[in-house]
Formats: structure tokens, C-alpha cells, sequence
């Protein structure tokens, strides 16, 4: 499908967080706009004309009856320059739900219908005022859980992702005109497209940005979509207290009686701009009773899940058969040792002959020992084999990834065939898929389930 024009229908939603605010603002877009601020504005300084982007203060009154639904500041924005391209009003009222909700029912009532989730960012994006890596964005920036992902987002919103595709878009553009001249002309004698010469300039201009891209993709991932890492040992040997540690709020019970977590807690850490779902569990043993027995089971299914499994161990005391037993039983995962409680440590146990080959941090929970260079081990451990972050690198979602993909294997059908001197028809093909999936990736050319995709993740007023 391409891109259709947005129906012209005036939509309606509260756009800020549900809950008590100073202020909350109902977002209106479509045609209609104007005139339902017309109708439901009273301005304490008439005459109001909505001079466009400037700020009114009046009330919001209800016509039938007069009723004064609150004070508050109105915009009118005409298009096209406005969020969705379209006439925008927004209306700052007090942050109470329930004002907003009155405000809102009002506005519907007056022939608006309630937004979709996403519907202003869909609008802006079937608008032509953003391409849909820049719509992705929106997304993104909401839901960043640390800086640096707030400062990838804001890259994507400034085009950083949309820029680097447009050009290898516009060079396969070129090529393909190249070649359609050839396909035109079959019965020339004389080859009329160098071979050479577009091989040269697909290896530069396209498969190599192309996996560029590519190789920013793992780490982009982590640092949008965060890893989860779970920390796993036998009762009693500080993982509730690590959790606490790391959170530096005593948000986990910690108690000297083994058994204390019965089910699982999970909380955000920023490690060095990577969002870091850390899990407590139950601490893993025989005989549990009933209730400890199913936060175990649960342990288990989030050990499986976990893309790094902190292993602790009580470094007080020696090594346990328990302690071993439970370390089988993660042995595939990727893990970290955590020797616990040195600060009451008389002297070496041998866990590094146990735990040949892993990394082993010594910490102190209760202490705040060593947590630093454990939060450098597992930066390192999820980051170790991945592209090194540049500062001006952008970070291919999961939906960019499947298509560049796509594109370079189309790519690569194009060098094979001009190494075996395909006919031009049969290269254009190639030249014209790598093109389709590169113009999915900026929307360009989008399907109606890829939007419905992108966009019922958004929030609804977005
Ligand atoms: N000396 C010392 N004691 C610690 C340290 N970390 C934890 N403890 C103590 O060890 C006991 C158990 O701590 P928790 O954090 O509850 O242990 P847990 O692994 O979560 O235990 P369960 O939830 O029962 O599996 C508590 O009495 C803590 O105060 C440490 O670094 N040094
Ligand atoms: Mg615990």
C-alpha cells in the first residue's frame, strides 16, 4: 500500500498521564477543531479571534446549559504547521482526571470521536510530515528507560536513521535507471551498462552502509530494549540484598532466615545507559513448602528467559554440594559469579578452581562492596562481541533489522548476477526488491498490518 491521505474525520484525546497533574491537555486534530474551540471557549478577554500557536485564557463553558467546566489556556494551530499537519487545538486545563474526562465527553459529544491509540503520530506520519523511522521514534522516546535511550530516540527523531536510508535508497534508484536503459535497448550489441561499474558502486554505496547499519542493530537493541539478568543462588546468600544494593533502596525484605523471597521482584537499573531488569528470586532449595516451592518454579522459567544469570554464592562459608548442584543446572547460560558477604570472609574458599573460566566478582551487598566493579562486569559481559557504540551511530529496531537484512540478501542476488552476466531484466528485479525494503523500512511503501504494528504501541493522545 502507499501512503493514503488521512481521513478527515476531528479526533479527539486527553494527551497526558491519567492521575492528578498540575496541568492536563486535551489534544483535538482534524478540520473540526477550530470550531469546537468555538463553541466551548469563553475567553475573559473577548474578543478572541485564535490567532494561530497563540495562547487563549478563558474557560471551557458547556453550551447547553452554561455550565463552567474549567479555567483554562486554549491554542488553535493552524495547518499545516502543526503536529499531525492538520488544525490542532489543545486545551491546558487542571490535571484532574475527572475535569479532563468532562472536558473530553463534551468534546465527543459535539461530533469528535475519541483517537486510537497513536492516531496523531499516525496522522503526522500518513501526513508526509515524518517518515515512519521518525514515528518509531515518538515511540521510543516514551518509553525510554534510561538517557542514553532518550538520546537515541531523539537521534531517530532527528532523522539520523531516516537520512542514512534515503541516500542508499537514492543510489539504487540511480542504478535502476541504469539498468532500465539496458533492458530497453536488448538488441545493442555493445553492453551498454558497465558491470564493473555498478558492482563497484553497489559494494560501496549499498552493502557496505547497508551493514553498517546492520551491526548497530544488537547494540541498539540493548541499550532501546534493555536485557533482563536474574540473580540465583541457595537461600540466605544475599540476593535480596544485591537487589537492594544495586537499587540503593531497601526494596527487597532481607532477613537472616532462609526462604525470605517467595516470589520474584523486578526492578530497572541503569548500568552505563543500558536499562537492566534485575530479577530477585526465591532462593533455590529442596524441601520448600507449597508457596516457596512455586516461586522456585518460577525462578526456573526466569533463569531460562534471563539473558544473564548473576550466580551468588555465601563467600563466609565454603562452597556447597547445593551450591554446585545449582550451578549444573544454569551452566548454559551466560553468567556471573558473585561471591557474596566478603566483609566476613576469613580467607579464599577456592571458588576460582569451582568456577574455572568465569567471571567472579567478590562483593559485599550488605556493605555496598564491590557493587561498582560488578555493574562493570555485566556492562562488559553484554556488550563484549558487540559492534563498539559510536557516538553518531543510530540503532536499527527489531522491523528495520528484518528488512535490511532482506535488503542485503537482495543486494548480494544483484552482485551474483552481475558476476554471471545476468540479463538486466532479471538484475533489476533484485535492484528493485533491496529498494521496496528499504522504502518499508521508512514507510515509503508500508503495508496496513505493519502500521497497525507500529502504532497501537503508542499510547492513547500520541
Ligand atoms: N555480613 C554480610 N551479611 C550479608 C551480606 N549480604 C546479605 N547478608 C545477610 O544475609 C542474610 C540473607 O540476606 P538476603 O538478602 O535476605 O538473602 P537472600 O539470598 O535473598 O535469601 P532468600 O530470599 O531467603 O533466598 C541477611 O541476614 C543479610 O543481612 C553481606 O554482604 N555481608
Ligand atoms: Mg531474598
Amino acid at each position: 500500500m502507499s501512503k493514503s491521505a488521512a481521513d478527515t474525520t476531528t479526533i479527539a484525546a486527553i494527551s497526558t498521564p491519567p492521575g492528578a497533574g498540575g496541568i492536563g491537555i486535551i489534544r483535538i486534530s482534524g478540520p473540526q477543531s477550530l470550531r469546537i474551540l468555538q463553541t466551548i471557549f469563553r475567553p475573559f478577554n473577548a474578543p478572541c479571534f485564535f490567532s494561530s500557536h497563540q495562547l487563549n485564557y478563558g474557560r471551557i463553558v458547556r453550551p447547553n446549559d452554561g455550565r463552567i467546566m474549567d479555567e483554562v489556556l486554549a491554542v488553535f494551530m493552524r495547518s499545516p504547521r502543526t503536529y499531525t499537519r492538520e488544525d490542532v487545538a489543545e486545551i491546558h486545563c487542571h490535571g484532574s482526571f475527572l475535569v479532563l474526562q468532562n472536558i473530553l465527553e463534551l468534546i465527543l459529544s459535539l461530533g469528535v470521536s475519541l483517537a486510537d491509540p497513536g492516531e496523531f503520530t499516525k496522522r503526522a506520519f500518513l501526513n508526509g510530515r515524518i517518515d515512519l523511522t521518525r514515528a518509531e521514534a515518538v515511540i521510543d522516546i516514551l518509553s525510554a528507560k534510561t538517557r542514553k535511550g532518550v538520546d537515541l530516540a531523539q537521534e531517530q527523531l532527528a532523522g539520523a536513521l531516516f537520512v542514512r536510508i534515503d541516500s542508499i535508497r537514492n543510489e539504487l534508484i540511480q542504478m535502476r535507471a541504469v539498468v532500465e536503459v539496458a533492458i530497453d535497448f536488448p538488441d545493442e550489441d555493445v553492453e551498454i551498462i558497465n558491470r564493473e561499474q555498478v558492482m563497484e558502486q553497489l559494494l560501496q554505496n549499498v552493502e557496505r552502509p547497508l551493514r553498517e547499519l546492520l551491526q548497530h542493530a544488537d547494540t541498539g537493541r540493548i541499550f532501546r530494549e534493555g536485557i533482563s539478568v536474574v540473580i540465583v543462588g541457595l537461600p540466605n546468600v544475599g540476593k535480596s540484598s544485591l537487589l537492594n544494593a544495586l537499587l540503593r533502596e531497601e526494596r527487597a525484605l532481607v532477613t537472616a532466615i532462609p526462604g525470605t523471597t517467595r516470589d520474584s521482584i523486578e526492578e530497572y537499573v541503569d548500568i552505563e545507559g543500558i536499562p537492566v531488569r534485575i530479577i530477585d528470586t526465591a532462593g533455590i532449595r529442596e524441601h520448600a513448602d507449597e508457596v516457596e516451592a512455586l516461586g522456585i518454579e518460577r525462578a526456573r522459567t526466569l533463569i531460562n528467559k534471563a539473558d544473564l544469570v548473576l550466580f551468588m554464592v555465601d563467600g563466609s562459608r565454603k562452597i556447597t554440594g547445593a551450591d554446585v548442584d545449582l550451578f549444573r543446572t544454569i551452566i548454559h547460560k551466560s553468567s556471573i559469579v558473585v561471591i557474596n558477604k566478603i566483609d566476613v570472609r576469613a580467607d579464599d574458599h577456592g571458588e576460582e578452581d569451582l568456577f574455572k573460566n568465569k567471571v567472579l566478582v567478590k562483593i559485599s551487598a550488605k556493605q555496598q562492596m564491590g557493587i561498582t566493579e560488578l555493574r562493570k562486569s555485566i556492562f562488559k559481559m553484554v556488550t563484549t562481541g558487540k559492534e563498539q557504540w559510536q557516538e553518531d551511530a543510530c540503532a536499527p529496531n527489531v522491523r528495520h533489522k528484518d528488512a535490511l537484512i532482506r535488503a542485503v540478501h537482495a543486494c548480494e542476488r544483484v552482485e551474483d548476477g552481475l558476476q554471471q552476466g545476468l540479463t538486466c531484466d532479471l538484475l533489476a528485479v533484485d535492484l528493485q526488491e533491496c529498494l521496496d525494503q528499504l522504502s518499508e523500512i521508512v514507510g515509503v511503501t508500508t503495508t496496513e498490518d505493519i502500521l497497525d504494528a507500529i502504532f497501537t504501541k503508542f499510547c492513547i493522545g500520541k
